[in-house]
């Protein structure tokens, strides 16, 4: 019987055919196809253009933000940059791309960004800044989403971007060491070089820094195979803001001497320490790799197939992402070179498969689509190994969130719900904003209970973002969920951490942050009000 069902899966053998799995009618033949080693690592998004928005005011002013207690820079701070780094690396002019946030939502007004080759000249320059009180934004690629990477008032840009090198891989330990301005996709393919693989994955990782990932404790597509930052970084360096080099790098899964201080830079975004450095702990890639892209009725049948994904798929799940039709069709209309296998489902799936047994992982998924599509639960889909085919499913993921800022301004939020609850909110939020809003859709990390909700308009006007904040936030607070699951605080959710953070631990984040940075210069205005 079950054979039965397999059978009536067809397989996509090459790139040129994208095969298309209705419910079982006529008993076509699976192929075995045997599929090379494979990744969906080569990017869609090689140079992040950003929001399609206009460019925004000066923050400062719009959110009437009272200027920290701060030096202003003058030309002899500006000397002394330049005989410390060389005069090519401290930038006065066309700052305009340090200044604006990805989304076009956060606009500084800095004046001066500096851009150390090295873990010293990192430490030379937060010394003189906190001697002289002049505040300092860390900058890695820019692609953050709650406006921390960007200065508010006139910070001092620093950028990672030339401590670029990956310093060791090895195959063994399977342990990488790297320079924290490394751009997350190139640091994979060094990886990938010796057969590893960075256990992380976003839709910004030809732009993103590995240092800008810690510093944000990234999440992505693989949480759910591989876990979180805070599991695989095995350590790092950090330059504190009195210049103060701390050296917490291992090159250990077991480290347990005493208090684990390298989590305190995983996801402080940039507020206690400049990460320099880091090791990582990287798997092995995986020989076969299978996405199956799948459309569903309900949301209820959403759940269903992932808790047989679960059960079924087990040892071999590395994605299960979850995106409505709503957040599909803006993607499709606003890229047309992106081609969907199936259309005409309020939800679809991708999930991916990692394993090192191409035949087993294969005859696996099948069974898995073909029990899910005898239950009713699974309407249609593609099923693929073939390397060229899973990247482009995987581009349709990864270009959804740049769908809804391709041609408006959008809301996002980027919140961690119960699955039960986890698509509720967007119905409701649909029903909230009505006309103002242009789409309001959902997708995400279904597999991590991660649910990004996009609300996107003409252009930003105060009585859609009254309409959406802090609503979303009591909301997701009444469910016991976390207001960011994965993009941090920075500065657009500052005054709204108390939704998923208690007071006593708001507290001793204060006290944290005096004990580390006693001036306050590092990323002012962000994560803490
Ligand atoms: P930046 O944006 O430059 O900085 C982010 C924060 O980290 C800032 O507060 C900054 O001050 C601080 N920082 C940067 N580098 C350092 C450093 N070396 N030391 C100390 N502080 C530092 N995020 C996810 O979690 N999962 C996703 O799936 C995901 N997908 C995305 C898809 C797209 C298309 C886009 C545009 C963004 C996505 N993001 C995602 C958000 C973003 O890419 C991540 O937050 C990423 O980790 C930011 O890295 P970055 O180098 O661009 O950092
Ligand atoms: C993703 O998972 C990112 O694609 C971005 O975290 C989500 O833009 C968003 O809302
Ligand atoms: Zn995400």
């Amino acid at each position: 019987m079950r054979f039965q069902q397999l059978m009536h899966v067809r397989r996509l053998a090459s790139a040129a055919a994208t095969t298309l799995m209705r419910r079982p009618t006529t008993g076509t033949t699976a192929t075995t196809t045997m599929f090379p080693v494979t990744s969906h690592i080569a990017t869609t998004v090689r140079t992040m253009a950003g929001s399609g928005a206009p460019i925004p005011e000066l923050t400062q002013i719009t959110d009437n933000v009272q200027r920290g207690n701060y030096a202003t820079l003058t030309d002899k701070d500006v000397a002394h940059f330049e005989q410390l780094l060389g005069k090519n690396h401290v930038l006065t002019e066309d700052l305009e791309g340090y200044n604006i946030c990805f989304l076009k939502r956060i606009r500084g007004n800095s004046k001066l960004v500096l851009k150390p080759a090295n873990t010293a000249e990192v430490a030379a320059v937060l010394q003189y800044c906190n001697e002289r009180r002049l505040a300092v934004v860390p900058q890695g690629g820019n692609t953050g989403l709650v406006g921390g990477s960007v200065p508010i008032c006139d910070e001092i840009v620093l950028s990672l971007a030339r401590l670029n090198k990956v310093i060791s891989v090895d195959e063994v330990t399977g342990i990488a060491v790297v320079e924290a301005g490394c751009i997350l996709e190139n640091f994979d393919q060094k990886a990938r070089d010796v057969g590893l693989t960075v256990p992380l994955d976003l839709g910004a990782k030809a732009s993103c820094h590995i240092g800008g990932n810690v510093s944000t404790n990234a999440g992505g597509v693989r949480v759910v195979r591989y876990g979180n930052l805070h599991g695989s970084v095995l350590g790092v360096e950090a330059v504190l803001a009195t210049g103060q080099v701390l050296d917490l790098m291992s090159n250990f899964k077991k480290d347990n001497t005493g208090y684990h201080m390298k989590h305190l830079f995983i996801g402080s975004e940039g507020t206690l320490g400049v990460v320099t450095k880091l090791s990582m702990l990287c798997p092995h890639s995986s020989r076969a790799v299978n996405v199956a892209f799948i459309g569903l009725n309900s949301f209820d049948d959403v759940l269903k197939t992932f808790v047989s994904a679960k059960r079924n798929l087990g040892e071999i799940l590395s994605s299960c992402e979850l995106i409505d039709e709503r957040a599909l069709n803006t993607a499709l209309q606003q890229f047309k070179f992106l081609n969907s296998p199936i259309s005409g489902y309020p939800f679809y799936m991708l999930i991916e498969t990692s394993g090192s047994n191409g035949d087993h992982d294969e005859e696996k998924i099948n069974q898995f689509i073909g029990d899910g599509m005898e239950r009713g639960e699974i309407q249609d889909g593609t099923v693929t190994g073939d390397p060229g085919k899973v990247q482009e499913i995987w581009k349709i993921r990864e270009m959804v969130p740049l769908g809804l800022i391709e041609k408006s301004f959008c809301f996002k939020y980027d919140i961690s719900l119960p699955l039960r609850d986890f698509y509720n909110i967007v119905d409701v939020m649909r029903e909230r904003c009505g006309p103002y809003a242009t789409v309001v859709c959902g997708y995400g990390h279904l597999g991590d209970s991660n649910l990004h909700l996009n609300v996107s308009c003409e252009e930003f006007n105060d009585e859609i973002y009254k309409r959406v904040e802090p609503f979303v936030y009591e909301y997701t607070s009444k469910l016991k969920g976390s207001i960011s699951a994965e993009h941090g605080i920075g500065f657009l959710k500052k005054d709204y951490l108390h939704y998923s953070k208690d007071p006593v631990a708001i507290g001793y984040m204060r006290e944290m942050k005096r004990l580390l940075d006693p001036n306050g210069i590092l990323n002012p205005y962000k994560v803490l009000n």
